[in-house]
């Protein structure tokens, strides 16, 4: 399972804050907690403080300098995505990246595949276009096959291809949970091997109560489906376990009693 940390977003108050104050610390020790805990990449997302392409490149500058994890370059805006990558070349020279995200929408999609080639990275593409993001299964898959064959077509590997069916939350849009589900087994039969499928996971808990367990009763379900990567929470100790747990399950690690330490320490 690729661990992605959902942390470094400006829409939670503390990151936010150091954006706006131009604060380091706070940022850079979120990277090393990540880090520790098991994150194979962090996602950095200025979410709502900011849109100026400079403040996306100082973010992203100051996580690269704390530690050596690979970024989830976030940000739904095609300047700001330049910007940030631009500096992600200049600092981190060609340590892995995924860039976070594409759509299949016309303006975005030839774009971000180009960042995606040029910038040598993984490409997380969400199954919305033009019209939003649909609610039904069949529709999901078709965007996921269109983003698929696109990418492809412009040289990318299965294995830096990622599919994200869109979680939403579950305490108002009940239904989605089955049909993101379906999706995801229709996205594991795309292609032999299969693309990464990826998940936002705490869109489903969104303001719920029993967070943390939602949270990860929905993972295993959706690693038990095909989905191998997730933006989440690396610090919830017993979400990590239920992984570590659910790859044995699924046959994807080697049993030994010690597989919550191993897991642990995979990297
Ligand atoms: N797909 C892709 N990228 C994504 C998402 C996705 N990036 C952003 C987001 N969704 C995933 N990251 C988060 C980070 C934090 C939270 C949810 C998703 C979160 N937010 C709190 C809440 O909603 O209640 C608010 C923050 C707070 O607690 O202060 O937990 O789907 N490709």
């Amino acid at each position: 399972m690729i661990l992605i940390g959902e942390r470094i977003n400006g829409s939670f108050k503390d990151i936010g804050a150091a954006i706006k104050e131009k604060k380091k610390a706070p940022i850079q020790e979120w990277a090393k907690k990540q880090t520790e805990a098991g994150a194979d990449y962090l996602d950095v997302n200025l979410g709502a403080v900011s849109k100026s392409p400079e403040d996306f490149s100082w973010l992203i500058k100051t996580v690269c300098e704390a530690v050596p994890t690979p970024l989830s370059v976030d940000c739904n805006k095609l300047e700001l995505m330049r910007a940030g990558l631009e500096t992600h070349r200049e600092v981190a020279g060609s340590r892995p990246l995924i860039i976070n995200s594409t759509t299949a929408e016309e303006s975005k999609l030839m774009p971000l595949v180009e960042l995606a080639v040029k910038y040598d990275g993984g490409l997380i593409g969400v199954v919305m276009d033009e019209r939003g993001s649909p609610q039904d299964v069949d529709r999901r898959v078709e965007l996921g096959a269109k983003i698929f064959a696109v990418a492809s077509e412009a040289g990318l590997t299965p294995d830096r291809i990622y599919l994200d069916p869109i979680v939403m939350p579950l305490k108002f849009m009940q239904e989605q949970g089955k049909n993101v589900l379906e999706a995801i087994r229709q996205f594991a039969m795309i292609s032999d091997p299969p693309p990464h499928i990826s998940v936002g996971l705490s869109n489903i808990c969104s303001k719920a109560e029993e967070r943390g367990l939602i949270n990860r009763t929905f993972l295993v379900m959706a690693m038990a489906a095909g989905c191998d990567a997730a933006i989440c929470n690396v610090m919830d100790t017993e979400l990590v376990n239920a992984v570590a747990t659910a790859e044995l399950i699924l046959n994807k690690e080697i049993y030994s009693d010690s597989y919550l330490k191993a897991y642990r320490k995979r990297a």
